[in-house]
């Protein structure tokens, strides 16, 4: 193939005993051209000297030793800042097995149309091929895939990300399966042209092939449209496998909580992006709350399996997180803040004068002598947030002070609960139970969050968003949840399903409910209802909390009256919530289980 292949020790093509991996990668090669090939091993020495290259070639910069060892900071191009839901396609044969909520393209013809784009997109650049695997190793949910990339800033982010290198080549040995994903920033370049700080294309692809198992990505070199580990492989393409194999591929955090009496609850949540998934999964439980402890299995995916006893077991396929950064702070999450204090990429962030990171609502005031996420002396008389609003930070799951010690076992943690929520500031009380799993899968598959005016939509809209997976499902999202109600019956012990609303407001719009670590409040009445120690109080819509179970001891200003407003239903609003449910259904309509269709009409009778 004409190419230079990497000698370096201590993994080189020579180590690879996979001949149907060596032989796509070749063809890959062949393809886009790339100047060299570089095999990864996953060594701290591979990693090291990324970092040098990308600060050496401008990408990254250095940060402060002494302030946040071994960090960096990337600043992205201004057009490439987020995932690109417009640019994301799934593949299927045949369009309705994409369904009505995924961009849809046939495979040959979207093979066809990438072809041109791959062909020489490497030129000049190195090709990695990362092997990697998602789910602890020895997990039997475990995938591994192999990235196939020409940005570095890729590999040292997929190293954070997942488990890669040479642990995953021997797992793959001589014949292992793995689910082929190829990335490229698609930006050639030509000889002596000199290289960019961010390469990426105006056009971009982002493409599921769930049939053929495969991805490629072109176009992008930010966060989910470039780390094929997370949304691509371990969302799309594993929920579509896990409806085949019978289990679940969900866009839920998972944590446990330890009760003074030593008792350990696992839960796994939804909530749709921009809701504080990874605030709820690294929560820290107020003063009062002695004895009580909250760890983290994982902040954005989990995959769940029924075990052999009947428990949904679930495990976090990820090995780090790609947090948001703005609004991360001591207060809303310290957690995190100690987990990104080292060894962290971030990627657009602003720059202190002396060599660390601020973002907005990391503290009151910013810093004098900031440097924007564009790289220009920021002032507040510019009138744009120094940091971009979805910067982020990529940092090791195992720095987390809060990390839960069963967060690697092979066969995950049994889940007692699955939580639902939104962004609503009406209808929603802050919390209540489904009455049983179908009426919870119902729940879940109504799903809403309420638009801000930060979003593209007009602001007080309520954006449909199921299992906060509408953006991450491979197929089609009517097929999606009649296997969430088949589920039911390979679960013996089904978790009981809740929704939550931490966003509700009063009249004067201001929060009702504090939020934060206060939310221990919420998860503590869910932990004992899945123990069956307190009753609920039935109503239309699921059982919510009595007052006298609530636990508000030591919540300043919470009285009675507060909590009716946090729990209010309204039937007014709710045939509302009911009608304006009526578009997703009416989306769906040809593949909606029957048994969501009769769970709204008996919500409507009750109502
Ligand atoms: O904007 C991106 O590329 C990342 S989106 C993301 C990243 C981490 C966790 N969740 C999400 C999401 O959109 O749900
Ligand atoms: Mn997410």
């Amino acid at each position: 193939m004409g190419n230079r292949v990497y000698h370096r020790e201590p993994m080189d093509a020579s180590d690879i005993g996979h001949s149907g991996l060596k032989q796509w990668v070749a063809g890959i090669a062949a393809i886009c051209k790339p100047d060299a090939v570089c095999f990864c091993d996953g060594s701290d020495a591979e990693y090291q000297r990324l970092c040098t290259e990308l600060v050496d070639t401008g990408t990254f910069i250095r940060l402060n030793d002494a302030k946040r060892p071994g960090s960096f900071l990337a600043r992205s191009d201004p057009d490439d800042v987020a995932r690109v839901e417009s640019r994301t396609f799934i593949c299927s044969r045949r369009e309705v097995d994409a369904g009505p909520t995924n961009n849809w393209c046939d495979p040959q013809e979207m093979h066809a149309t990438l072809q041109p784009l791959f062909e020489g997109c490497m030129q000049g650049r190195t090709m990695y091929v990362i092997p990697f695997c998602m789910g602890p190793l020895d997990s039997p949910l475990a995938q591994v895939g192999v990235e196939i990339t020409d940005s570095p800033y890729v590999v040292v982010n997929m190293r954070i990300m997942a488990r890669i290198g040479r642990q995953v080549w021997d797992k793959l040995a001589t014949s292992g399966n793995f689910i082929p994903a190829v990335h490229s920033v698609g930006h050639p370049l030509a000889d002596d042209e000199k290289d960019v700080a961010w390469p990426c294309n105006k056009t971009k692809y982002i493409v599921h092939f769930p049939e053929e198992r495969s991805i490629w990505s072109y176009g992008s070199g930010y966060g989910g449209n470039a780390l094929l580990g997370k949304k691509c492989l371990a969302l799309r393409i594993a929920s579509a496998m896990a409806r085949e194999g019978g289990w679940m591929a969900e866009h839920m955090l998972i944590l446990g909580c330890q009760s003074p009496d030593g008792d350990k609850t696992y839960v796994a949540a939804a909530f749709p992006s921009a809701c504080g998934k990874t605030n709820f999964s690294m929560m820290i439980p107020p003063e009062h709350y002695k004895g009580w402890k909250v760890t983290t299995v994982g902040d954005d995916i989990a995959w769940l399996k029924p075990g052999a006893n009947g428990r949904l077991y679930a495990v976090n396929p990820e090995a780090g997180y790609f947090g948001v950064a703005s609004g991360t702070s001591n207060k809303s999450n310290p957690n995190a803040m100690a987990t990104l204090s080292r060894n962290t990429v971030f990627t657009n962030v602003a720059l202190t004068a002396d060599g660390d990171v601020w973002w907005e609502g990391m503290s009151e005031e910013p810093p004098a002598g900031l440097i924007d996420w564009k790289g220009r002396e920021w002032s507040a008389d510019l009138g744009e947030p120094a940091a971009h609003p979805n910067s982020r930070f990529t940092a090791p799951a195992d720095q987390n002070p809060g990390i839960d010690p069963d967060w690697q076992k092979p066969e995950g943690v049994a889940i007692d609960a699955i939580i639902f929520g939104g962004r609503r500031p009406g209808t929603m009380p802050l919390v209540y139970q489904a009455f049983n799993w179908t009426h919870g899968v119902y729940i879940g598959a109504t799903v809403g969050s309420e638009t801000t005016a930060a979003a593209e939509a007009a602001a007080g809209v309520v954006r449909r968003d199921p299992m906060a997976m509408l953006p991450f499902c491979g197929y089609n999202m009517g097929d999606y949840f009649q296997h969430w109600i088949e589920m039911r019956r390979h679960i013996r012990y089904l978790p009981r399903i809740f929704h939550v609303n931490w966003f509700r407001k009063d009249e004067d719009g201001n929060f009702l409910w504090p939020g934060f670590g206060e939310n221990m409040r919420v998860l503590e009445w869910i932990i004992e209802r899945c123990r069956g120690r307190i009753p609920g109080h039935e109503t239309q819509i699921g059982w919510i909390p009595h007052w006298k179970d609530f636990n508000t001891e030591g919540l300043q200003g919470f009285t009675r009256e507060r909590f009716n407003l946090v729990m209010k239903i309204d039937p007014e609003e709710w045939k509302h919530e009911i009608f304006s449910q009526g578009e997703l259904y009416l989306k769906l309509h040809d593949h909606l289980p029957k048994e969501l269709v009769f769970q709204r009409e008996l919500l409507a009778c009750r109502l």
